[in-house]
């Protein structure tokens, strides 16, 4: 693959330029060829359709601006048990929360992969996600259910209950049966770029050229993925964020985000309330760093990123309304 990275205009008038990556705002006029300024309007069809064709829809939802997917953690504190009633009610509860304050999607997850986090096992992390899957459904949540899992028992009992994609922030490389899984049922596939394990894979990440490494990375799990027989069109790329990277690995990608749409898939970008945005602004805990989370969301936004993984539903949805109002990308 080149390394042809399209560089979104800021503020740009509509006219000028290239859909980035299928989408109704930013656009794009010049590439960034190896270093060179390149126009857009140079490249061949191939390149050209990469960069900027329409993505599919994401189980219905049109990708034509960014999708706001809300974290369903139901991962109880070590005090009380997975899968227990409380536990069940509350993450139900919250789903609803989060969809009244704008949700598109919903991201379900029983075991923590944040860094450090001790594994799961199979069948406490079923019981605590698909029940939630059965009482949303029941509850006639129409919101796509996403499982954020790296276990096909676990993607098989929550799509037989009715959800709709899965997360694997493995990209298939923890559980060799979820390939088979996902390709069974057709659903969408969220391939995420890891390091490591989430126990391990903080310990001093090292990479020569993370952008180069992790798209060479995402490349090598599409492969893995397609050959397994999922259709490489139901796929997302999320080049994971925090999973196996140091402060200066997470702001290079980030700073790189264009150059992964020439996969020609979505992108989904998980930065919600993250370390790196603490060690940034001294945010201590978790929840202090929602204005730090919102203005990544919306860079990553002007970058085209298609599926914004958040916490702060609405204060992201309130963010992304003014830079879409500010830039005229609804006009
Ligand atoms: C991500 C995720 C992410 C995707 C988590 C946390 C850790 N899935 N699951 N991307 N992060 N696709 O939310 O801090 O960045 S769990």
């Amino acid at each position: 693959m080149s390394r042809a990275v399209p560089l979104p205009l800021w503020p740009g008038s509509p006219e000028e330029g290239l859909p980035l990556a299928g989408q109704s705002g930013p656009r794009f006029s010049q590439l960034d060829h190896d270093g060179a300024p390149r126009a857009a309007t140079a490249l061949d069809p191939a390149t050209r359709a990469r960069l900027s064709a329409p993505r599919p829809p994401l189980c219905g939802l049109p990708l034509d601006r960014p999708r706001l997917m809300g974290i369903l953690n139901v991962t109880p504190d070590s005090f009380s048990d997975g899968g227990d009633h409380a536990t069940r009610e509350a993450a139900v509860a919250r789903a609803h929360a989060l969809v009244a304050q704008g949700a598109e999607i919903l991201d379900i997850g029983g075991e923590s992969t944040r860094p450090g986090a001790a594994e799961v096992p199979v069948a406490q992390e079923i019981a605590r996600v698909v029940p939630v899957v059965a009482a949303l459904r029941a509850a006639g949540m129409r919101v796509p259910l996403s499982i954020d899992t790296r276990k096909s028992a676990v993607a098989r009992a929550a799509l037989a209950e009715g959800a709709d994609m899965i997360n694997d922030v493995s990209a298939l490389s923890f559980d060799p049966e979820l390939a088979g899984v996902v390709a069974e049922a057709g659903v969408p596939l969220c391939l995420m770029h890891a390091r490591g394990t989430p126990a391990d894979m903080q310990r001093a990440p090292r990479y020569d050229d993370v952008v180069a490494q992790v798209r060479d990375a995402l490349a090598a799990r599409i492969e893995t993925a397609v050959s397994a027989g999922i259709a490489r069109e139901r796929l997302l790329l999320d080049p994971g964020i925090g999973f196996g990277k140091d402060l200066e690995h997470n702001l290079a990608l980030l700073r790189a985000l264009p150059l992964f749409h020439d996969f020609g898939l979505p992108l989904l970008l998980g930065v919600s309330r993250k370390r790196f945005i603490g060690t940034l602004s001294g945010a201590e805990t978790p929840k202090a760093r929602m204005p730090g989370s919102v203005a990544v969301a919306l860079l990553a936004a002007q970058q085209g990123v298609h599926v914004l993984r958040v916490h702060d539903v609405e204060e992201t949805r309130q963010a992304l309304s003014l830079l879409r109002a500010v830039m005229g990308w609804d006009e």
